[in-house]
């Protein structure tokens, strides 16, 4: 047998050693723009990157249609879950593709003659997060339709070309005309003291005002903001067995992109997949391929023509793979190594392979870690299934609101393609458990704060983009004892200790 000289690491033994910040590296400023898939050296932009480095697992109690808009608007992207039957997975691919990022909401009971204060009154009514739109953007134009709020702050209103507008219910609305230039677009928010940034065409032609908030998400890119003719990306789980009958289903609902769901990948079954997309597709369909833990697993899955690569093997929060199989790595050390031959591959190469580092994260910090030890993006099940957009029942556990989260090794899933090794059809024993998570209200208030503690490490490094914050991150080994000391410690933490009044 060959012995490995290290023990296998998780991220919990790690830790960031900060850098020189200097006084232009502050949060708002990070981009945290990566590449999905693969490129050549030399290209100029990756075909299909992420805004932010975070993908939602392919998981029946994570990633569905619902699951997969709310991430997409923040940046992200999920994977459809691949273990259910063709035709409804294709179904819910086509949902998200068709759910328009702008200007889609009306309902029957507006009508054009409306006055904005008659809309008011019935959002007020209806309860409906809304936003009116009217022709020329003034209180008493006439009304174009109704946009949900949010769509409504994402989305370009062109508002018959000639204005472009900015408002909330609570601020003022600000119109100005399609020919402003950017310096005067800059004087009018100047002016208003406004929160928002303006973005303009080619031509220095004002498009679009938008949140500051919004533009930082979107900054390396503000033009990716204008999302009304744009759909939302999505991708889907697929497996080594039916893909014949499943990946055209899904390339035909919109799919932007597919990962072969298995819980081992380099094996020949993945290679098989993906020559058979290439043949049939060329790089026209992008196709991610994993888990691998080593070198050896990812140089296979690039050679044979994977888009990106997933890490990981056993360290998934449901998962029992290491106790059952006694198979897998600790999660750091696996991404650390693949993030190497990544980088060897593309020196060799050019050709530059992304690597996503999967399950395992537990606190945001795990995902800067991540990020610092050279994954591209990474993918969670636990983080997203704790949210109301996930799929699973939201109940009540000893007077606590958590929401269901089972593997798709557990008897419950039963997925049999991803754990599958040729032979007999069937799960004989399980790979995961069934469980609960606690319930931790929405997505976009959740990923906004995990986002900014990113944001902050990053800075804390010195680093405004994830290739720089990997080129200057520091890390260090940490021991049980300084783990320890890196909660709180010797301290009576009040919610835990009954209050005495000495009064
Ligand atoms: P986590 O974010 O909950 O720690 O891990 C999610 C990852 O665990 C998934 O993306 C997948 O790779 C893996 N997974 C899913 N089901 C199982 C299982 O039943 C599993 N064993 O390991």
């Amino acid at each position: 047998a060959f012995y490995y000289e290290e023990p296998s690491r998780t991220f919990n033994e790690y830790l960031l050693v900060p850098g020189h910040t200097p006084a232009s590296c502050i949060p708002t400023k990070v981009s945290l723009k990566t590449p999905l898939v693969r490129y050549r050296k030399g290209e100029e932009e990756c075909p299909l990157s992420l805004n932010i480095p975070m993908v939602s697992a392919i998981m029946a109690a994570v990633s569905d249609d619902r699951m997969a808009v709310a991430l997409a608007t923040e940046g992200g992207l999920s994977f459809i879950y691949g273990n259910q039957s063709i035709e409804d997975q294709a179904a819910m691919v086509s949902r998200v593709k068709q759910h328009k990022a702008g200007f889609v909401v009306s309902d029957a009971t507006l009508s054009p003659d409306m006055t904005l204060e008659q809309v008011l009154e019935l959002k007020e009514v209806t309860g409906h997060s809304t936003m009116p739109v009217t022709d020329d953007g003034k209180p008493n134009g006439k009304l174009l339709g109704v946009v949900t709020e949010r769509d409504y702050r994402l989305s370009r209103m062109s508002l018959d070309a000639k204005v472009c507008d900015f408002m909330t219910p609570r601020e003022k609305l600000i119109v100005a005309p399609a020919e402003t230039s950017l310096k005067e677009a800059n004087d009018i928010i100047w002016d208003h003291k406004l929160n928002s940034l303006p973005l303009v065409d080619d031509q220095d032609h004002l498009v679009y005002m938008t949140f500051r908030k919004d533009y930082d998400s979107h900054k390396d890119n503000p033009l990716e903001m204008l999302d009304a003719e744009k759909r939302y990306i999505v991708g889907a789980g697929i497996n080594s067995r039916d893909y014949a009958e499943r990946v055209p289903a899904l390339v035909e609902a919109g799919a932007d992109v597919l990962c072969i769901d298995s819980s081992e990948g380099f094996s020949d079954w993945q290679k098989m997949t993906i020559e058979w997309v290439r043949e049939h597709y060329g790089n026209d369909v992008k196709i991610g391929a994993g888990n691998v833990v080593d070198r050896e697993g990812f140089r296979f899955l690039a050679e044979a023509g994977a888009d990106f690569v997933k890490v990981g093997i056993g360290g998934g929060s449901i998962c029992i793979t290491r106790e059952t199989k006694g198979i897998g790595r600790g999660q750091a050390t696996a991404t650390i190594e693949v993030a190497k031959a990544r980088d060897e591959y593309f020196e060799q190469t050019g050709i530059y392979v992304p690597i996503c580092s999967d399950g395992g994260i537990v606190y945001d910090h795990h995902i800067s870690l991540a990020l610092a030890m050279g994954s591209d993006f990474v993918m969670l099940g636990r983080y997203f299934a704790r949210f109301d957009e996930s799929p699973s029942n939201k109940v009540v556990v000893n007077g606590t609101y958590m929401k269901e989260y089972w593997g798709e090794g557990s008897a419950r899933a039963r997925n049999w393609g991803r754990y599958d090794l040729g032979g007999k059809k069937s799960l004989s024993f399980e790979e995961g458990v069934d469980s609960y998570v606690p319930y931790a209200g929405s997505l976009k208030d959740n990923i906004a704060v995990t986002l900014l503690k990113i944001r902050s490490t990053m800075c804390n490094c010195g680093a405004l983009t994830i290739p720089e914050f990997r080129d200057k991150a520091k890390l260090t080994v940490v021991s049980s004892t300084s783990i320890v000391e890196g909660g709180a410690h010797d301290v009576l933490l009040k919610d835990k200790t009954p209050y005495v009044s000495t009064a």
